[in-house]
């Protein structure tokens, strides 16, 4: 990707772990990698098309002297979070924060952090079958996009699916939307377990009915397996009820591990139950 650079931005501001540091303020050195494609700009030489360094720089600023803080991760985490919230250009931006006067006590040039942070595409499957349940599916994305570090960007419709495993219960309505998130996998399940049990979600019967059950289908390309967290979801390929709305909003997207695309999985497992009905 483009890059735009801030190389040694001085900044006078009082974080520090030390009273002194906290009382008497120091300088502190940014440097801010942007990404962004900076492709139209360039054909066009309009500054509308492209990020304002120069606005960038006056906000960093503003930032780091608003609040104090005792360390620098704290500091960078919040430029990042900023810039990237501010500017829907900016897709990842590197942020390197140090400070050349640190009270350390030995000859030392400089000390610093640097981390990198940017939005991440996720795709999510909602499903109930208590209730009002197309509330409950609306509710969800409304809490979703009222988090600031999610943005919803697609919605497939509410489709009305029979139960899959517990076959017993009533029918599901179910759907899938894609976000772009700056929270990290396990954040953004903390996000929609909150948000499921804020639905009146009570976790009695595995694959019961439910008022709201939110899983993550996707994270980028990743593929996570934790004790509390399996990305991809391990059952996509065999829930129509999953495929179906995938379908409509990413169906180009392929699956990491068996790089197959949405369309091709649905296409397969339609196949396999026609098979099975006979
Ligand atoms: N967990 C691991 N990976 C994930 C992930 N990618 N997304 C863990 C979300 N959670 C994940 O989930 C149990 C644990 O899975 C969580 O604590 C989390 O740490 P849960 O939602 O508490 O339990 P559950 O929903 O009963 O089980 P599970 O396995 O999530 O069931 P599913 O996969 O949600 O399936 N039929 C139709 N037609 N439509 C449906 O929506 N849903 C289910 C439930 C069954 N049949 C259905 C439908
Ligand atoms: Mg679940």
């Amino acid at each position: 990707m483009d890059k735009i650079y801030i190389d040694n931005l001085e900044i006078f501001a009082h974080h520090g772990v030390y009273e002194e540091e906290q009382r008497l303020g120091q300088k502190f050195v940014v440097s801010l990698v942007l990404y962004t494609d900076t492709r139209k700009a360039g054909l066009t030489d309009d500054l509308k098309q492209t990020i304002n360094y120069g606005e960038i720089a006056r906000q960093v600023t503003k930032l780091v002297q608003a609040k104090n803080h005792q360390l620098l991760e704290c500091v960078a985490e919040e430029i990042a979070r900023m810039l990237l919230r501010v500017h829907p250009l900016l897709k990842q931006v590197t942020v390197k924060l140090s400070k050349p006067w640190a009270p350390v006590g030995l000859p030392l040039e400089t000390v610093g952090v640097e981390i990198t942070r940017g939005w991440h595409e996720a795709y999510l499957s909602l499903g109930s079958n208590l209730g009002d349940k197309a509330a409950f599916l609306n509710g969800a994305v409304t809490l979703l996009q009222a988090q600031d570090d999610i943005v919803v960007e697609k919605r497939s419709d509410w489709i009305i699916t029979e139960p899959y495993g517990v076959t017993n219960q009533p029918v599901f309505l179910n759907g899938c939307i894609k976000i772009r998130t700056l929270l990290t996998p396990e954040e953004l399940l903390n996000v929609t377990q909150a948000i499921e049990s804020q639905a009146g979600r009570e976790r009695l019967v595995h694959w019961g009915p439910r008022t709201l059950d939110i899983d993550i289908l996707f994270y980028e390309n990743e593929i996570i397996g934790t004790e509390r967290l399996v990305v991809p979801h391990p059952e996509i390929e065999k829930r129509i009820f999953v495929l179906q709305p995938m379908a409509q909003i990413a169906p180009w997207l392929r699956h990491p591990i068996s790089r197959k695309t949405i369309s091709q999985l649905l296409a397969e497992l339609v196949k396999t139950d026609e098979k099975g009905r006979l």
